[in-house]
């Protein structure tokens, strides 16, 4: 039967950037799609933003993600409103890291996304800034990951 113990899953508002880190992570072209529906890939299950922004699709959310290996909550460093409850992420008894996206943006506010997810209920020292852009942060990420997954890009 096939596992998602060896998936990361991630959650995060619509347009915070997980579609573009899954392609960042596995050395993809980076080309936007909005996410439909949840899809499962071989290192990823990337899920809608509306799961996490949207009540009534939050406990789907949990649902699809529970059983994966390691949870990367997305902020973008860019945006302004948060839709994440406080200590969210102690639903999960898997590890969850947080990740800032779009640092390469003038106007992105690292210490704004730092607030919302050490909210959520994550440790500050499990929070990493990235941009898919330029690849800052990435290896870093990477080597998080590999702590919790196996994974080989
Ligand atoms: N400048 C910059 N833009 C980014 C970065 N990551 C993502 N984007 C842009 O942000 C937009 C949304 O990115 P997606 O990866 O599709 O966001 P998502 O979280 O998957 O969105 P949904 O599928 O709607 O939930 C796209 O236009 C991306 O090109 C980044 O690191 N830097
Ligand atoms: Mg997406």
């Amino acid at each position: 039967m096939a596992t998602n113990k060896n998936r990361i899953a991630l959650i995060g508002r619509i347009c915070s950037g997980k579609t573009t880190l899954c392609q960042r992570l596995t050395n993809e072209f980076i080309a936007y799609g909005k996410t439909q529906q949840v899809n499962y890939s071989e290192h990823f299950i990337d899920t809608p933003g509306e799961f996490i922004e949207l009540p009534c699709f939050r406990p789907q959310a949990i649902n699809v993600t529970c059983d994966s290996g390691l949870i990367i909550l997305i902020n973008s460093g860019t945006d302004q409103q948060n839709s994440v409850p406080p200590n969210f992420v102690y639903t999960y008894n898997i590890p969850v890291i947080g990740v800032i996206t779009k640092i390469d943006l003038k106007h992105c506010d690292v210490k704004r996304s730092q607030r919302y997810l050490t909210y959520a209920g994550i440790q500050p020292n499990n929070i990493l800034p990235v941009s898919a852009f330029t690849g800052e942060g990435i290896a870093e990420l990477k080597a998080v990951i590999q702590k919790h997954v196996s994974f080989d890009h």
